[in-house]
């Protein structure tokens, strides 16, 4: 549960990665593969230089929803339940996965945001993301 305070930082973050997001999420998924390469066999598709029109269009996915997400802070079960069932049950993306992707991001964020990201965004973001995985790994069997 996030307190007030923290709701108003991811409600700051994501008012600054917005209208942004396919660029933010095709960085954020280029630095995974290049980080942690074994993240990119789930991803065979994606991930080479030819493939950056398929890297913005995955990164806008994957930053919408996490737009929906900064939206249903409340309801995040609900609001991600298709993507839950997605990763669970017909993807089936290991679990650890889910923090490699978040440091990423925290860095893809800090990169851009330089001294406008605070070491409270950043925690209250870190909370928020890993709500976020939670829902979306708690399908798995
Ligand atoms: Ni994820 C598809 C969101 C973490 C591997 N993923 C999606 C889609 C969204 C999404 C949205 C597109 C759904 C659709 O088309 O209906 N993924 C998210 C979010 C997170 C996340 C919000 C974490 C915060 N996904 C991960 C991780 C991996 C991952 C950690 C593996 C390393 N996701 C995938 C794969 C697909 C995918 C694989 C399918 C890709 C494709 O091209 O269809």
């Amino acid at each position: 549960m996030l307190s007030a305070q923290e709701r108003a930082h991811v409600a700051q973050v994501w008012h600054l990665i917005a209208g942004h997001e396919a660029h933010f999420g095709a960085e954020l998924l280029l630095r995974l593969f290049t980080v942690y390469p074994s993240t990119k066999t789930y991803f065979p598709h994606l991930g080479t230089c030819q493939d950056q029109e398929h890297l913005l269009s995955h990164g806008q996915r994957i930053l919408a929803a996490v737009g929906v997400a900064v939206q249903h802070l409340d309801n995040l079960c609900a609001a991600l339940s298709p993507l839950a069932d997605l990763h669970g049950q017909v993807l089936r993306v290991d679990p650890s996965n889910f923090p490699l992707l978040i440091q990423c991001f925290h860095v893809v964020l800090a990169s851009h945001l330089q001294d406008e990201f605070t070491v409270e965004m950043q925690a209250a973001r870190d909370k928020f993301l890993t709500g976020v995985a939670v829902v979306l790994t708690e399908k798995y069997r």
